[in-house]
Formats: C-alpha cells, sequence, structure tokens
C-alpha cells in the first residue's frame, strides 16, 4: 500500500508550526517538527506582519521536515495555510511591494459604512455570500495607499505569498479567495463587477486554483536550502486554515455542526450550496468555499483571542499565571456569574482585554471579575453562550439539522469551555483533532497524491486514528435564560 510522507506548513496567528505528515490508507500521523513565533508588530504606520521573518521560519521547518523523511523514503509533498484575508502586493518582478498589514489594524474603520453607497449589503452579499468582517479584504485594498496599487503586478493572498516564495508560482488558491469579499462564490471566479464598482485593477487578481491542484517543485535556492533532492512538489490545499480545518472534522454523515476553535471561534455547517437570503445577510452569516466546492456556512465568533490577547496583558503586567493553572482556577469559579457579548467591537483590537471586559460588565449591570481567574472565567461562559446562540442561528438559516458539535482547533483541548459548549448548545461535543488545520492541509496532499479519496474517506480516516473526546451537555437548562439574551452595553 502506498503511503505519503508531506510536509504541512500551518501559520496562525500568533505561531507557525511546520508539520511532517505520513499518510496511508490506514494512518495519519502527524508530528510537528518546527514551532515558531508569529509576532507582528507595528511598522511604518500599521500593524503589520513579519513575512521575511514567517518564510525563514517555514524553511527551517520544511528543512527539518526534509531531514527527518529522508530515512522514510524522503518528503515528497508540501503545501501551506494561514489566516484569511490578508494579502501583499508584488511589483512586476515578483517581489513583495510591503510586509501585509494584519487585519487586526485600524485602516479599514467605518470602511463599511464609507462603502454603502458604493455597493449595497444586498448586492455585495448576493455576489460574496461574505460576512461583512470590518477587515475584509476588499476593505483593506480600499485602504491601501494609492501609490502601492499603482506599483503592483499582483496581489497575493499570505499562504499564495508563501507558496511563490517556494515555488515562482502565481495563483490565488480558491478557499482563500472566497474570504476576499471580491469573489462570486456561485460563479466560482473573481467579480469583475465588484472589482471594477471598487476602481481597483483587474490585473491585480491572479488565476483562481483548486486545492490539490500542484503549484510546482522547489526553486533551487529554496531547494539548497532545505535539502529536498528535487522530488518535493508544493500543492495547494485548502490554504484558508479554517477551510483545512473543516475537512478535518472527523463527522460522519451530514447532521454535524463545527465549531474551529483557535483564534477565532468558526462556528457553522458544510453545505452543498450558499444561502444568500435577507435572514442569513442579517445575520450576518458567511459562505466561504471549502475545499471540494462546498460551503462553509459559518460565523466569526471572537475565539480564544479573548484568552490569548488577556494573557499577553497579564504578561505585560508582569504576572503570568501559566495556562492550565488559570483554567483550573477558573473551573472553581461559580459558573455564569457574569457574561457579554464576545463580539462585541470594542474586544478586537490588542491591548488591556481584561480591563475593557470588566468595563463592559460595568456598563451592563453584572459583577465585575476582578482576579485572572473570574475574567478567565467569564470568557468561557461568555465563548460558549456565543457558541451556542451562533450554532442556533447556523441551524435555523440552512435547515440543516444537527445531531453533534464537533469542535476542532487548540480548543479542543480546553475541557471547561468543551463541558460549557456541550451545556449551552444541548447537544453532545465531539472534540478533536487539535491539530485540524494541520491535517486538514496533510489530507487535501493526500488526495492530490492518491493516497486517500473522497471527503468521506477522509474523515473516516480521521475518526480511525485521531483521540476524540466526548462531553455530554448536563446543565442545559442554566443556560436557557442567557440565550434568550446577553445583557446588552448601553
Ligand atoms: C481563522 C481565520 C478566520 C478568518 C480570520 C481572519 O484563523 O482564518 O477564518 O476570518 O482568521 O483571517
Amino acid at each position: 500500500t502506498r503511503e505519503l510522507l508531506a510536509a504541512a506548513v500551518d501559520l496562525g496567528a500568533s505561531s507557525g508550526r511546520v508539520v511532517l505528515g505520513r499518510v496511508g490508507p490506514d494512518r495519519l500521523d502527524a508530528e510537528v517538527v518546527h514551532r515558531f513565533a508569529n509576532d507582528p508588530s507595528r511598522r511604518d504606520g500599521h500593524l503589520r506582519w513579519d513575512l521575511a521573518a514567517l518564510e525563514a521560519g517555514m524553511l527551517d521547518g520544511l528543512a527539518a521536515a526534509v531531514a527527518r523523511g529522508r530515512s522514510a523514503g524522503g518528503v515528497t509533498s508540501a503545501g501551506v495555510d494561514t489566516w484569511a484575508v490578508d494579502y501583499g502586493l508584488l511589483d512586476p518582478g515578483g517581489r513583495l511591494l510591503a510586509d501585509p498589514v494584519h487585519y487586526r489594524d485600524e485602516r479599514t474603520a467605518g470602511l463599511r459604512e464609507r462603502l454603502r453607497p458604493v455597493i449595497g449589503d444586498e448586492e455585495w452579499y448576493g455576489v460574496t455570500g461574505l460576512q461583512f468582517l470590518p477587515f475584509n479584504t476588499a476593505y483593506q485594498l480600499v485602504a491601501e495607499e494609492p501609490e502601492l496599487l499603482a506599483r503592483a503586478e499582483h496581489l497575493l493572498m499570505v499562504p499564495d505569498l508563501l507558496v511563490q516564495r517556494l515555488t515562482g508560482a502565481v495563483a490565488a488558491e480558491r478557499t482563500n479567495a472566497s474570504t476576499t469579499q471580491l469573489y462570486d462564490v456561485r460563479a466560482g471566479r473573481w467579480s469583475a463587477q465588484l472589482i471594477d464598482a471598487l476602481g481597483l485593477p483587474r490585473r491585480l487578481f491572479p488565476e483562481v486554483v483548486d486545492p490539490g491542484s500542484a503549484a510546482g517543485v522547489l526553486l533551487p535556492a529554496v531547494r539548497e536550502r532545505t535539502g529536498d533532492d528535487g522530488r518535493l512538489t508544493v500543492h495547494r490545499v485548502g490554504s484558508h486554515d479554517t477551510a483545512s480545518a473543516v475537512l478535518a472534522v472527523p463527522a460522519e454523515g451530514e447532521r454535524f455542526a463545527y465549531i474551529s476553535c483557535g483564534t477565532w471561534s468558526l462556528v457553522g455547517v458544510e453545505l452543498d450550496a450558499p444561502v444568500l437570503t435577507a435572514d442569513s445577510l442579517a445575520a450576518d452569516f458567511t459562505n466561504e468555499t471549502g475545499v471540494d466546492g462546498t460551503v462553509r456556512y459559518l460565523r466569526n465568533v471572537t475565539g480564544m483571542w479573548l484568552l490569548e490577547e488577556s494573557r499577553r496583558q497579564w504578561r505585560r503586567e508582569g504576572d503570568a499565571p501559566e495556562l492550565g493553572e488559570l483554567l483550573a482556577a477558573a473551573a472553581a469559579q461559580p459558573a455564569r456569574r457574569s457574561v457579554i457579548d464576545a463580539d462585541d467591537p470594542s474586544l478586537a483590537a490588542p491591548g488591556d482585554v481584561p480591563g475593557r471586559i470588566r468595563e463592559l460588565c460595568r456598563r451592563t449591570g453584572q459583577e465585575v471579575p476582578a482576579t485572572p481567574a473570574a475574567v478567565v472565567r467569564c470568557i468561557v461562559d461568555s465563548l460558549a453562550l456565543a457558541h451556542a446562540e451562533t450554532l442556533a442561528d447556523a441551524v435555523r438559516l440552512s435547515g440543516r439539522e444537527v445531531d453533534v458539535v464537533h469542535v476542532v482547533g487548540g480548543g479542543a483541548l480546553n475541557a471547561l469551555l468543551m463541558q460549557a459548549t456541550a451545556d449551552a448548545c444541548g447537544l453532545p461535543v465531539l472534540a478533536g483533532p487539535a491539530e485540524a488545520t494541520a491535517l486538514g492541509n496533510l489530507l487535501a496532499q493526500a488526495r492530490a497524491a492518491g493516497v486517500v479519496g473522497g471527503r468521506e474517506h477522509a474523515r473516516e480516516l480521521l475518526r480511525r486514528t485521531q483521540r476524540l473526546v466526548r462531553y455530554e451537555p448536563r446543565d442545559t437548562a442554566s443556560w436557557r435564560p442567557l440565550t434568550a439574551g446577553v445583557p446588552v452595553a448601553g
């Protein structure tokens, strides 16, 4: 039987990893061979990603994967996934004109309102099916420096940029193109209508390609740096990390919801066709494109960002409780003392998230969480509630009935959050795999290699090989008054 040895480059908002995977008819092993920090910083007036640092981390990781894979027959494939929405601009020589701006930068503030007269909500949603996140690529491009746009030959999304660094290939991977708000979700191509309406140059938008297609072999300099002997081909995967994560949901049949729980919680269902109704627009649900042309019908909930940024703030203040300790202390706190709207816009930017959470509690007349443990309890309860409300919306708006909630991503390891989510949703939660983005990346490559068949086969392999933890709903009744609505801050 054939096996594939492949590398998955998987970048998240605060760290990146390269995973060496071995995939065969009966196995799916993944080993992290390299981890590196992703430290965005403020430069030239904006919060930016450091692409050179990410590229260096990727190359070190690929070198580690190639070295480790040598005795096992050699790494023959690699794929790249990252967060969505952000991009870099290339000059005609293929050089990056500026480091990509972070989606949490404030340059897009107020743009949704300003652009309404140019493209109405219904028109925009009717073409793209995309939720109106304040940082959508379309808004970022409108906020872009005109001089850079004039010099740019191509726009590449972050994972496509990294693939270009590896192979020289220039293309737009489909799942991530679908997050730009410039992609026609039904026609499956860039929307010239929207691109023209915003006055953006059409040349920026390269050919759209599918997960599973080959991008090319490594450039000579990359081959030298990684030790590859010419055998490795870079494949497109679901380069939007959430697309990779959804491919790695170990579900059986179609009566399931998923939560891809990392920096964000992406809560929704998998559909065959987009839902573009007025109700769906009003609920701000998105129709992102999945691997195999499926629709990832979901809404972004401000996920573990709240916990991650709170911990960064506590570290800045010189108090650095360890995550396990914090969660244990939070578990000992009374439940549902205070809950906030996890999606309150005041929580989106980096900074004093615990202080802003206290302020929201104060403004809604609830007990103000004084200690880190109480803040974490408030975050966990508020996220569980947001999960439940969003899930109920997904079911209502799509008509898809579900019996189980699959939670994938790092949040699946957070037992307190998983139990609270099961309780609030009133459904069993099946938690795992935690490394879903990397596994989905590997599975797309395995399918390209013919080692794994369709989506059902990939998911069956996941069920057989990954450890899942089941949480039964226990305390659903005490969540019911809350799901009727969190207190609204005045
Ligand atoms: C998750 C994610 C979300 C996207 C957000 C910003 O990592 O990719 O799907 O909305 O990050 O890109």
